[in-house]
């Protein structure tokens, strides 16, 4: 397929303003009747109409009434006799589409007795003839039709004007969406659903209606996602002054969805696993998941909708901006400072283990991509969490205040257009004339042109003569596809100065006569800097970067082991003591994965120490406290190597893991006894890291009796399996049987299949505990084709390919690399029979291969024959073909 440029962006020769819809649902056959106006674009000169158009039957087309002549080219309906002038042109298509066969889950699908639309980003040319673009937006009108027993609730964008019955069993509803839109934030929706509402008044005194519809024996876990979605509008009046601008939020869960949810105007559609939740089916995770995904569409209302793309290589724009908002939500809800880290570091870990692994790869590409050749294969982790961490840098450099005020005039020059991401840095700037950023704005806006993680070398030295501290910074970026010279960012570095005593050292830059701070933003611009500090009265530990204030890697040249000690102890900041135990255990895994020969232990003993007392700390959280004795994963340690043998990882990594868990029995041991009971089951930060600390240590204490042969601990960890009042303490018990490979492992598993085989958000995390296993015994690859076979699995159903296959090649690298190339051969099997299913889930298990340059053989030349296997398949979608050539190149 040809690749489109971001260069080549032309304005579109018509406008469409408004559109009429009608659709007579029926599963094998739906009739869909599209009336527009348009008119053409005055400022590009005269051309054909061109709609886009995918798996349509046309049956007719006029023009103001008329027929018309009209030609088919591929995928394009081209009109070239259309009425000259500036007059508005109706132009009516009637179509039908087969919802029913639409496995791709884009455009009109059907699943579970209802249908379903996904529009982002080209699904609306499924449905009907259109210019499929984000910069041309339209009011719509939209007539359903159905059988009303089947499907008695019928949805679509905006408010309803009128519904009611028709003959024959069918009725019908009007909805009319009064704002101009894209086509890709259209929606539909007929089912047999229920509601859950409530009833707002907002600040303004305006009332809404607020609605979740889910399947009709799911009414109770609507509880958790309705009070997210009222935490949401709150949360945007509060913080951005943004309100809800639609009479009705609708939000719909669908159980087969490519996606997370989708934020269309006012329907907003949901996979079922961001919505659904109730104590015993959903963890601690489950619960932050759904915060955070209903939070992240429901203010894309302002960034996306309101304010939308002017393209797709913009899509950034919404995204990184909407999961900044997100972020800033779940942080602001946390609350504490300490549960706020806690937050951050599970964005920063997320972040590091996708995008900067995507980074150095094959795909990799900057947050405004310049090209693709499918745009489904590009809401990826650099457009959505790096493009996060762009947008928070410009408030770490203009501050919170700073930032409101360029969103303020983000929203007064641009709401109801489609935009780039130079708008808003432009606006951003503007709004901060005195800022480091407005200074160097074409600099910062490197991050968006530029693709690779930057490292940041630092240096410091200690004039004791002189009582100056001296740090030099130093960027430098690796080389991706298409980009082999780059220029250096802007970095914004939050930092502090440890005094021997533990105490922050007041920071005052030569040559500076302002009050003294504890802590500074350092920016960096060009390759190299130096800031000296004044009066300082000993060699001072650094803490740089802050919070993790850029997305780099840090290097801290010349820094000993000690150092990293006294961070841990006494950083204020506490991202970076999390770092420090990081730096910590990964050096130390990285040595033993390079040793000629594995060394007896991994870690030495004054790390052991660190971490026993963090453990030990009754000043720290208790969700602090797991996420510090969470080790290096074997994907994270692979991420550190040039040359990467994944069962030689596979061996240091299991070692960690002993190690760390016998070296600390006693504190398990009190640890668990101190947390295992966390009371009745609230879905809040405080008793959930109660929960993860009692589970941590289970899974420890579990390990140990795997050793010892002790059959006590896996005993309590049935027991608990068998008590759990919670889904997170039940799975946190299942999980430390498999971990400790207990004789009760399987009965667990049988078990807990028993208890929710009707539950199928619980039965994909049964497949996934079974993919992601540890699989010391070389057994997971032939149980995962055994699951492939079982009456549970389908391929069909996003959740449950990503719960069984994509979590095996993603997410189990000890499994999956194996010498013997079954895996490779499982890979390649998986990608084939889903490419012709679903483009979009097949090439986002393609890229499990991402890094096969990089292993040592024989995994290598194995891994290479897989991928030309899969690149060989002559009728190969778009996507996978994408993913395959790029890894090949
Ligand atoms: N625009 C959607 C989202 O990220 C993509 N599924 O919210
Ligand atoms: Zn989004």
């Amino acid at each position: 397929s040809p690749t489109i440029y971001r260069h080549d962006y032309q304005a579109p020769a018509f406008w469409i303003d408004t559109v009429d819809l009608t659709f007579d649902l029926d599963p094998a056959k739906t009739r869909v009747l599209n009336k527009m106006t348009l008119r053409r674009n005055p400022d590009v000169p005269a051309q054909p109409l061109r709609l886009d158009g995918e798996e349509l039957n046309l049956a007719r087309v006029l023009v103001n009434g008329q027929g018309t002549s009209f030609k088919l080219e591929g995928d394009q309906l081209v009109l070239e006799n259309l009425p000259e002038g500036a007059d508005p042109i109706a132009l009516e298509i009637f179509t039908t589409c087969n919802p029913s066969k639409n496995t791709e889950l884009m455009g009109l699908y059907t699943s579970e007795g209802g249908f379903f639309t996904q529009c982002e980003a080209q699904g609306f040319r499924r449905i009907t003839y259109f210019l499929d673009r984000p910069d041309v937006m339209a009011t719509y009108k939209v007539t359903l039709r159905a059988e009303k027993k089947a499907y008695p609730v019928l949805l679509s964008n905006g408010n309803l004007l009128e519904q009611g019955d028709l003959e024959d069993g069918r009725h019908f509803a009007v909805w009319h969406d009064p704002f101009r839109k894209p086509s890709y934030l259209f929606a539909l929706v007929a089912a047999p659903l229920v509601a859950r509402e409530q009833r707002i008044v907002s600040r303004g005194g305006k009332e809404h209606l607020l609605q979740v519809f889910v399947r009709p024996g799911d009414l109770d876990k609507t509880e958790h996602a309705m009070q997210a979605l009222l935490q949401s509008i709150a949360w945007d009046e509060a913080r951005f002054g943004l309100a809800l601008d639609l009479e009705r939020f609708m939000i719909v869960a669908t159980s087969d969805f490519n996606a997370g949810a989708m934020e269309n105007k006012g329907l907003n559609i949901f996979n079922t696993k961001y919505v659904l939740a109730k104590p015993s089916t959903a963890t601690d995770d489950d619960y932050d998941g759904i915060t955070s995904v209903i939070g992240h569409e429901y203010f894309h209302n302002w960034t996306g909708n309101r304010i939308t793309c002017r393209d797709w290589f913009q899509l950034s724009l919404k995204e990184g901006l909407t999961v900044f908002r997100d972020q800033e939500f779940s942080e602001d809800l946390a609350g504490s400072p300490s549960a706020r880290a806690v937050c951050r570091i599970g964005n920063v870990r997320g972040l590091r283990a996708v995008q900067f692994s995507e980074d150095s790869g094959p795909m990799a590409h900057p947050v405004r991509p310049d090209q693709y050749q499918e745009i489904a294969n590009f809401y990826t982790a650099t457009v959505y969490e790096k493009g996060a961490e762009v947008v928070r840098m410009y408030q770490t450099l203009v501050g919170r205040d700073g930032f409101r005020k360029g969103m303020d005039l983000y929203f007064q020059r641009h709401d109801g257009q489609a935009v780039t991401c130079d708008d808003f840095a432009q606006a951003m700037a503007d709004a901060n004339p005195d800022s480091a950023l407005a200074a160097q704005l074409e600099v910062f806006k490197r991050w968006y042109s530029q693709a690779g993680t930057p490292v940041l070398h630092a240096s410091g030295s200690y004039d004791a003569a002189a009582q100056t501290y001296t740090l030099t910074l130093r960027q430098s970026c690796p080389a991706t596809p298409g980009q082999p010279a780059k220029q250096p960012f802007l970095i914004p570095v939050r930092m502090g100065l440890i005094g021997r005593d533990g105490q922050a050292l007041p920071l005052q830059l030569q040559g500076d006569t302002g009050t003294p701070l504890l802590e500074r933003v350092l920016v960096l611009h060009d390759t190299e800097a130096s800031f000296t500090f004044a009066d300082i009265p000993e060699a001072p530990v650094p803490s740089l970067l802050r919070q993790f204030s850029a997305p780099v890697w840090l290097e801290l040249q010349g820094e000993d082991e000690a150092a990293q000690l006294h961070r841990l102890a006494h950083d204020s900041d506490a991202f970076n003591r999390w770092e420090a135990a990081q730096r910590l255990m990964m050096a130390q895994a990285v040595s033993a994965v390079q040793a000629s020969e594995m060394p007896a232990q991994v870690l030495n003993a004054s790390t052991l120490d660190a971490l026993r007392a963090v453990l030990r700390n009754p000043a720290l959280d208790a969700a602090f406290k797991q996420l510090v004795l969470t080790l290096p994963d074997e994907l994270e340690i692979a991420e550190e190597l040039d040359s990467v043998d994944p069962q030689r990882i596979k061996m240091v990594s299991e070692a960690l893991c002993q190690q760390v868990a016998h070296a600390l029995a006693e504190d398990w041991l009190s640890l668990y006894e101190a947390h295992e009971n966390t009371g009745a089951y609230v879905p809040e930060p405080v008793s959930a890291g109660r929960r993860a600390l009692a589970n941590l240590a289970l899974e420890n204490l579990c390990r140990i009796a795997r050793d010892s042969g002790d059959v006590v601990w896996p005993g309590k960890a049935y027991q608990r399996f068998k008590d759990a009042s919670n889904m997170t303490d039940r799975m946190g018990a299942l999980r430390a049987l498999l971990e400790g490979q207990s004789v009760l492992a399987q009965p667990a598993l049988e078990r807990f299949h028993a208890l929710f085989q009707d539950e199928a958000l619980v039965l994909d995390k049964w497949f996934r505990l079974q993919a992601t296993r540890n699989d010391l015994d070389g057994k997971v690859l032939g149980q995962v084709r055994a699951l492939l076979q079982h009456k549970d699995f389908h391929l069909s159903n996003p959740n449950r390919v990503r719960s069984l296959i994509t979590a095996f090649c993603h997410a189990n690298p000890g499994a999956f690399h194996r010498a013997d190339a079954a895996g490779y051969v499982f890979w390649a099997d998986q990608v084939l029979a889903l490419d012709g299913i679903n483009a979009q889930i097949a090439a986002r298990l393609a890229r499990a291969m991402d890094h096969w340059k990089r292993l040592a053989e024989p995994y290598r030349s194995a891994a290479g024959e897989a991928i030309r296997r899969v690149a060989a398949k002559p009728d190969l979608s778009a996507d996978v073909r994408e993913v395959v050539s790029r890894a090949l190149q």
